[in-house]
């Protein structure tokens, strides 16, 4: 859809739908170019609106073949047809019929919303507004109808027919060379949960007996011959329905539960109710073709799908401005559902990671938005990291504030009362209000203010009195179009630890006691005076980071060094250890560029050292330690006049030397951590592997030949695709030939498995390396690539704007020039694609000058451009602002 300056839409302009549908019966006639649909609708005026107008469907890129209201076709001149709208006037008082039959093209749909062929497969994407490409109808979440699904096609080339809710009737047509199956989804629904799917698949069944003893048959479809690598997948989805009984109270409620994997998808999954669609990648596992964190992937991500049954298909959202009410919400379900079916410790760093590495940025720059938005242009821009993860943040923060019973209670009644509705924010904040008597007003405005607040601490002790005083101020910087900020009502959890190590017993100069160490914080400043406190202690702040906040704090290494061993939160031993390594390459890096050379502290190492060899702690966690702030972790802290090659080669030193010094140790992690015996994706061994893998990375950072043979051992000797990934992406930082060798025979093991040959696409991308930008031009011609699979886009082209802060960021631009010119490309036919690609430019205000510049003339040409998608213009002309 190309046009030049779309108008925003607003949260305060929402007004309820003139028009409501109870019902839709879709008769659809699958071909590759041109598919027939006929949706008859059950319509009505909605009483809640005193002048309902005329009836207006949303609908675009469609032919019209026909308009009937109650059995009478409507003439073209009674209608409106506009390259966005169907208008008709003149439709009767009382609930009506109407009848649109229209044809699209699903081979030709290169967009892939809306009704698309992928290898051979039909299938849908509605979410947010893709039914308009399907037929005329009114689009959007508030108008909720049950639907019944007629499909039919040739019987061969499409034997597999699915669509939402259970099956009703299958048969043949057309002498017995089409057939049809009939599909009836009793629950009410919003037309971005429709889903229908038809091909040639295989699939891989099993049941689930719920809590009240409804027996549910399960499927998962995907491309023939891969049936053998469903059985994860299948195991995810029987332990999230059991846990969403146990945990939350929540049963299935439908006869089925299908998942349709397929290879062209531009997100991860789709929620559609009964029939969830994947991105295969998200499906698809075994040892050998899916690592230990796509094994994760999928346990989250199917995890994640389910949810959504609760938590947006039987509540929805009344508006797209409330997408943080279903994806905020299912996100920390999904959590939780990590946290208790895997280390708990372990599932909060790598959630904590993963919002600092993609919502923080976001949060600092030209993209800034509130978890709520209350504008936007296009919707699809707006599955961020801020909606999904900071809004499962803010949905923590509730649980803190609360307790888990507390936090049950509300949710309890929040299912209760909207069951069946489209819901708001509020709706479902004074569901809390009311279980726990407590006022959220203040803490609202977490949904309305976009912008990561800065804790500002700073702690006394006098010695005399035996107090010890904390204050707190929350800094709040501007963000685009919110200059000013209010404080925020803040969960802060905290622990004063003694000389001993222990943790010491909160008590207030009043006299209060603090229990779980838990303060909320609602003023811009703050003091708390500690009574009865021996000596000076050693604050550890944020733990289990509580709230999605920095923390900034003067303090003395000794007391990092402290944390790193001491504090009994293992979240904020985890943390000390990334602030103080933080810490240490800053100075590296403005040492680098004076050209003066660093030293690297001794406790910092001992630190590191003692906890690779503690015994007591998992292995996981030992790896999680062990691994330093990312290159891109660095750029945020620093923030301004950002050298991405400076963070580059100083983190390359620090690393070098860590891998030098404690040489032994890490020989001795790797030989004991082998994993023995078949594989399996459990916490356990996977934990295992984690950190004997950290440790051979550390040892092939000292360099010498025989560490770099030791890593082509490794991958040669690797029974499983971790281990193989794992020493491959060594070997991509290094210049020998063991390298070649390496992608090479690794190329040849799995050019046939399109899904396992991404990550040989994606290491060559994110290799530091000066050719890695013309590897990447040439790899685009390479036959295993396609510029219209979002896959292939994403390994190749993605990962090398994300991932690959040195070879996008090159001095001269030429980075930048190259995305933007495939943010141009990709634009013409997927513009969800291109306007992902193009927010990897989200940070370019905080580069040094020279960057900037050249960052800038890309975004200007871009900007300049015409035509754009509304997506690709969104994003640029934010940018620019
Ligand atoms: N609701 C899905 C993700 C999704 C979002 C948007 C899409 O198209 C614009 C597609 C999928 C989820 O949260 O998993
Ligand atoms: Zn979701």
């Amino acid at each position: 859809m190309k046009t030049d300056t779309p108008r925003p839409i607003l949260l305060k302009d929402y007004k309820p739908p003139g028009y409501l549908v109870s019902h839709v019966r879709l008769d659809v006639s699958l071909h590759p170019t041109r598919t027939q649909v006929r949706a008859r609708s059950k319509v009505r005026p909605n009483p809640a609106v005193a002048k309902p107008g005329a009836l207006r469907l949303d609908g675009e890129l469609m032919e019209l073949e026909s308009v009937r209201v109650d059995g009478r076709e409507i003439v073209a001149k009674a209608y409106r047809k506009t390259e966005r709208e169907l208008i008709i006037a003149d439709v009767p008082a009382g609930e009506f019929d109407l009848d649109i039959t229209t044809t699209c093209n699903p081979e030709a749909n290169k967009a892939l919303t809306g009704l698309y062929r992928s290898k051979g497969i039909y299938c849908t994407q509605c979410e947010a507004q893709g039914f308009r490409r399907i037929t005329y109808f009114p689009d959007r979440p508030d108008v909720l109808a049950t639907y019944e699904v007629r499909i039919e096609a040739d019987r061969n080339e499409t034997p597999v027919l699915l669509s939402n809710g259970n099956p009703a009737e299958r048969g043949t047509s057309d002498g017995g060379k089409r057939h049809y199956a009939v599909w009836r989804d009793p629950h009410p629904k919003p037309s971005y949960l429709f889903a229908l799917v038809g091909g040639n698949l295989a699939s891989f069944a099993s049941d689930f007996t719920t809590a009240s003893g409804r027996k549910v048959d399960l499927r998962i479809y995907v491309e023939p011959g891969k049936e053998d690598r469903c059985a994860w997948a299948m195991d995810c989805l029987k332990r999230s329905m059991r846990w969403d009984e146990e945990r939350f109270g929540r049963e299935y409620d439908l006869d089925v539960f299908n998942i349709v994997a397929v290879s062209d998808f531009n997100m991860g999954a789709m929620e559609n109710k009964g029939l969830n669609i994947f991105n295969d990648g998200l499906v698809l596992a075994s040892p050998e073709t899916a690592t230990d964190s796509s094994f994760l992937g999928i346990e989250r991500v199917i995890a994640h799908e389910y949810f959504h049954n609760w938590t947006g298909n039987r509540i929805t959202c009344r508006d797209w401005f409330q997408l943080c009410l279903k994806e905020g919400l299912t996100v920390f379900r999904d959590q939780e559902f990590g946290a208790d079916e895997r280390s708990a410790i372990e599932q909060r760093i790598n959630e904590v990671r993963g919002l600092k590495a993609a919502q923080f940025p976001e949060d600092a720059g030209p993209l800034a938005h509130p978890v709520r938005p209350d504008r936007y242009i296009e919707i699809n821009n707006f599955y961020t990291a801020t909606v999904y993860q900071k809004g499962a943040e803010v949905v923590r923060m509730i649980q803190t504030l609360l307790g888990r019973d507390g936090f049950r209670k509300g949710m309890d009644l929040y299912f209760e009362r909207h069951d069946g509705e489209a819901a708001t924010v509020e709706e479902f904040i004074a569901c809390f209000e009311e279980t726990s008597g407590k006022s959220l007003k203040h803490f609202m405005t977490w949904y309305a203010q976009a912008g990561t607040p800065e804790l500002v601490c700073e702690l006394t002790y006098d010695a005399k009195a035996k107090v010890a005083e904390l204050s707190i101020e929350q800094m709040l910087a501007p963000t685009p179009g919110q200059a000013k900020k209010k404080p925020l009502h803040t969960p802060l959890r905290l622990g004063l630890i003694g000389e001993d190590g222990r943790d010491l017993e909160l008590r207030l100069a009043s006299g209060e006691r603090i229990t779980n160490g838990l303060v909320e914080l609602t003023k811009r400043t703050e003091k708390l005076r500690f009574r009865d406190v021996p000596a000076r202690p050693v604050p550890s702040l944020l733990r289990q980071f509580s709230a999605p906040v920095n923390l900034t704090i003067n303090r003395p290494d000794a007391d990092l060094r402290f944390l790193m061993t001491h504090d009994s939160d293992l979240f904020n031993r985890w943390q000390a250890a990334q602030d103080y390594a933080t810490r240490v390459l800053i100075k590296a890096v403005v040492a680098r560029r004076a050209g003066k050379p660093t030293a690297l502290p001794a406790d910092f190492i001992e630190a590191l050292a003692a906890t690779l060899g503690d015994a007591r702690l998992e292995p996981a966690y030992r790896a999680q330690f062990l691994m330093l702030p990312s290159e891109n972790d660095l750029a945020r802290v620093i923030a301004h006049n950002v050298d991405p090659l400076a963070i580059h080669q100083a983190r390359k030193v620090l690393r070098k030397s860590i891998g030098t010094r404690l040489h032994e140790a890490f020989a001795r992690v790797y030989r004991g951590m082998e994993v023995k015996g078949p594989y399996s994706p459990a916490p356990g061994p996977a934990g295992q592997r984690a950190l004997r893998i950290v440790a051979l990375g550390y040892m092939a950072r000292r360099g010498r030949a025989d560490d770099v043979a030791r890593v082509a051992a490794h991958f040669k000797a690797s029974r499983n695709l971790t281990d193989e990934i794992a020493a491959l992406s060594m070997l991509s930082e290094m210049k020998s030939p063991e390298r070649a060798a390496a992608f090479d025979r690794f190329y040849q093991r799995w050019k046939d498995d399109h899904l396992v040959i991404d990550h040989w696409f994606a290491y060559q991308a994110v290799a530091p390396l000066p050719s890695a930008l013309a590897t990447v031009k040439k790899l685009t011609r390479h036959p295993l690539f396609s510029m219209q699979n979002p896959n292939k886009v994403r390994s190749l082209i993605s990962t090398f704007a994300f991932a690959n802060p040195v070879g996008f960021n090159r001095p001269d631009g030429a980075g930048y020039d190259y995305i933007g010119d495939r943010v141009l490309e990709i634009d013409a036919f997927n513009p969800q694609i291109a306007a992902r690609l193009l927010s990897s430019f989200r940070s370019w205000k905080a580069l040094e000058p020279e960057r900037r510049r050249v960052a800038k003339r890309t975004l200007q040409r871009i900007a300049k451009t015409k035509p754009l998608s509304p997506d690709v213009f969104e994003i640029v002309s934010k940018m620019l602002e």
